[in-house]
C-alpha cells in the first residue's frame, strides 16, 4: 500500500497529467499467470479478433474477464491501484468493465478517443472515471504502447475521433500499470513487432454511474457468490451513498448471502435523529 505521503504524490501527478504509471507492481509470477489465464480464455473461444476498428481487427478483447477464472479476480484489487482509484473517485467507486487487450502483430493504431466519447458532458470536468491498463508485455513504441496526450484531461473540448495530434507513448516494462482519467486523450498504438502485446483493461468509475459492463447480470449469480466482499462490492453489491442500488431498502449483497453491513440513508437518517434525541433526553 502506498504511505500519506506518496498518495498524495501520485494523485497530484494524476491529477496534473491525467495519468500516474506504477512501474513494475506486477511480479513475474503473476505476469505470466495471467498470460496463461488469457490463452486459455481464448481457447475456450476459439481465439477471435475483435470485430470493429476501434477493438481492433487484429486484437483478441475478451470482456467480462471475471467470468473466466479466478486468475483475473484479484486485478480489480490491486491494493495500490484500487487505493488510487479510490482516491480519485471515492470509496464507493465501481469496476466499469474489466477486459483484455491483446495486440497482434500488425495492429494498426486506434483511433483517437477518450473515455467517455458517448457521453457528452462538459470538460474540463471532475474525474468519472478511471482506466488502468495492466502491461503484461513490455509497452514499447513497437509494439503499439498506449499513446497519450499528457494533460488533455483539462482541455475544454474532446478529442476528434481518429484525429491526428501530438502524443507520446505511454512506454513500461511488464508489469506496470498506468491509470489514467477517462477525459485524457489517447489511442492504443500500432503494433509493428512480430510479438503479441499483452494488456488488460481494468476500468473503474464513479458508484453513481451505471457501468459499461452490465457485472450484475453478466456475471452468473454463483460465479459472484464465490468473490472476495470488496469484488462483489465493486461489481455493484452495494449501495452508493445509502441510497443507489438499494432493492426494497436493502444492500443488494444479501442477494449473495452475505450480512448487508449498509443501510439506506433514510434509516440512517432515522438512527441519527433517535441519537439526537437520547442526547436530550440524557442532558435534561
Ligand atoms: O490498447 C490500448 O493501449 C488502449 C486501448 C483503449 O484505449 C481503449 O480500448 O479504449
Amino acid at each position: 500500500m502506498l504511505n500519506d505521503e506518496q498518495l498524495r504524490e501520485r494523485l497530484e501527478s494524476f491529477q496534473e497529467q491525467g495519468f500516474v504509471v506504477f512501474e513494475r507492481l506486477i511480479p513475474q509470477e503473476r505476469i505470466q499467470s495471467l498470460i496463461a489465464a488469457m490463452l486459455a480464455a481464448e481457447e475456450s473461444r476459439g481465439y477471435s479478433y475483435a470485430k470493429t476498428s476501434f477493438e481492433g481487427f487484429k486484437t483478441v478483447r475478451i470482456n467480462n474477464l471475471l467470468t473466466y477464472g479466478e486468475a483475473f479476480w484479484d486485478v480489480p484489487l490491486q491494493p495500490e491501484v484500487l487505493q488510487l482509484a479510490e482516491a480519485v473517485l471515492d470509496k464507493e467507486l465501481l469496476l466499469s468493465s474489466l477486459c483484455t487487450l491483446t495486440l497482434g502483430p500488425g495492429q494498426p493504431a486506434q483511433p483517437l478517443h477518450d473515455d467517455m466519447q458517448q457521453l457528452r458532458l462538459p470538460r474540463p470536468r471532475p474525474p468519472l472515471a478511471v482506466n488502468a491498463v495492466w502491461a503484461l508485455s513490455d509497452f514499447t513504441e513497437q509494439n503499439g504502447a498506449t499513446r497519450i496526450v499528457p494533460g488533455s484531461h483539462r482541455y475544454d473540448h474532446p478529442p476528434p475521433y481518429g484525429g491526428e495530434v501530438e502524443t507520446v507513448a505511454a512506454t513500461m516494462p511488464a508489469g506496470s500499470v498506468m491509470l489514467f482519467d477517462s477525459a485524457l486523450w489517447h489511442y492504443g498504438g500500432a503494433n509493428e513487432s512480430a510479438e503479441r502485446r499483452y494488456a488488460i483493461s481494468c476500468y473503474y468509475c464513479a458508484g453513481w454511474m451505471r457501468q459499461q459492463e452490465n457485472l450484475q447480470l453478466g456475471i452468473p449469480q454463483d460465479v459472484a457468490r464465490r468473490f472476495p466482499r470488496r469484488l462483489q462490492e465493486l461489481c455493484g453489491y452495494g449501495i452508493y451513498k445509502g441510497q443507489y442500488g438499494h432493492i426494497d431498502n436493502q444492500d443488494p449483497i444479501a442477494m449473495l448471502g452475505r450480512e448487508p453491513l449498509r443501510t439506506t440513508v433514510w434509516e440512517a437518517s432515522d438512527r441519527a435523529k433517535a441519537a439526537r434525541s437520547a442526547g436530550k433526553g440524557q442532558g435534561a
